[in-house]
């Protein structure tokens, strides 16, 4: 079985254990987003790539659920040192590694998707992990400060002040003239089911859906395309999603992230237990719907996930 998995970061990673664990024999392709990607120091960092990457290859900070586990930060103090910021992102010494690798073959002519590759040869992740593009894409948010409103990255508004200010626009900037990297369009067409994972409908898998083509191929895949939920009782489980979904108009809730990718891009869509009252409004809008439990407290857990959605993905077919 060939599965593509649109994926952010820490949501998107902890699924795709599961759905290893839920089918050992499948060919998983994970589409990851880049448009979180941030150049620091003279250096490309991509952090959803990298969370899928150390996630699954064992080199994750567990708790933390992004950068390196084991990790220091000698060199991120030494730069403070030289008062070269940004403080507010805390890149370790291990992790350095990686960007600088990145950024050495980015410098001779490689594009991302076979840099991702090659990182990919250390790392082992156990799926074919390929950059949504190899062309830069970077999500600004549209904020107000001190009433006056300007785009920053995405990174600033999230990390620097943790989506505390408010937000009018998301903007994936570079997204309409990008395309989809090398095996993108290839892996959806060859799919048997495409998964959305729990990952940020808005910032992970809606700027992935926004690359040109990406979008279309799913919809015209004609196999079953199902989703989880990352809200879990009118609240994202981790992190501040419900501040990106405001900002592109959309309720904090099940039915409602289900309606935002709507019935032409999706067939099945699974909300946790607690929201087992959105069911039927998930299926009037002709969607197929199951509540099941959707916390990933452990690798069992998030197995069994992984299973109610590929039997969803059996039942829509
Ligand atoms: P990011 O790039 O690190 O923000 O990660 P993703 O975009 O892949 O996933 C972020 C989303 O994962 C958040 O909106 C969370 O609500 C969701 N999430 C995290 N843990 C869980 C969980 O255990 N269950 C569910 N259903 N969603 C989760
Ligand atoms: N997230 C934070 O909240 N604070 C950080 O200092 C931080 C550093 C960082 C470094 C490398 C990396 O790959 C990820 C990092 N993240 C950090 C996580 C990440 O940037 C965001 O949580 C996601 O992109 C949000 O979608
Ligand atoms: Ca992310």
């Amino acid at each position: 079985m060939r599965i593509v998995v649109l994926a952010g970061g820490i949501g998107g990673a902890r699924f795709l254990r599961g759905l290893k664990a839920a089918a050992p024999e499948a060919d998983i392709t994970v589409i990851g987003n880049t448009g979180d990607d941030i150049h620091l120091f003279g250096l490309k960092v991509c952090p959803d790539l990298d969370t899928v990457m150390y996630t699954l290859g064992g080199g994750i900070h567990e708790e933390q659920g992004w950068g390196r586990a084991d990790e220091t930060f000698a060199v991120k103090d030494e730069l403070a040192a030289y008062g070269v910021g940004p403080e507010w992102f805390g890149l370790g010494d291990r992790d350095f590694a990686t960007h600088i690798v990145r950024t050495q073959m980015i410098g001779a002519g490689y594009p991302l998707s076979a840099v991702t590759e090659a990182l990919c040869a250390r790392w082992k992740p156990g799926v074919r992990l390929i950059p949504m593009s190899d062309d830069r894409v970077e999500t600004h948010v549209l904020v107000e400060i001190d009433g006056e409103r300007k785009a920053i990255h995405f990174q600033e508004y999230w990390v620097r002040l943790r989506a505390s200010v408010p937000a009018h626009a998301v903007v994936p900037v570079g997204a309409e003239g990008a395309k989809p990297a090398p095996g993108v369009l290839e892996a959806i067409g060859a799919a048997d089911v495409i998964v959305f994972p729990p990952s940020n409908p808005v910032v992970s898998v809606g700027t992935i859906l926004a690359v040109p083509g990406v979008r279309e191929a799913i919809a015209e895949a004609g196999v079953p395309v199902v989703g989880l939920s990352p809200i879990v009782g009118d609240a994202p489980v981790r992190g501040m999603a419900d501040k990106v979904l405001a900002a592109v108009g959309v309720e904090s809730t099940a039915a409602a992230v289900a309606a935002h990718y709507g019935s032409g891009l999706l067939d099945g869509w699974l909300v946790d237990t607690v929201d087992a009252g959105a069911v039927d409004e998930v299926e009037a809008a002709g969607i197929r719907c199951r509540a099941v439990p959707l916390l990933m407290t452990d690798l069992e857990a998030t197995t069994r996930m992984a299973r109610e959605a590929l039997t969803l993905a059996e039942e829509v077919r």
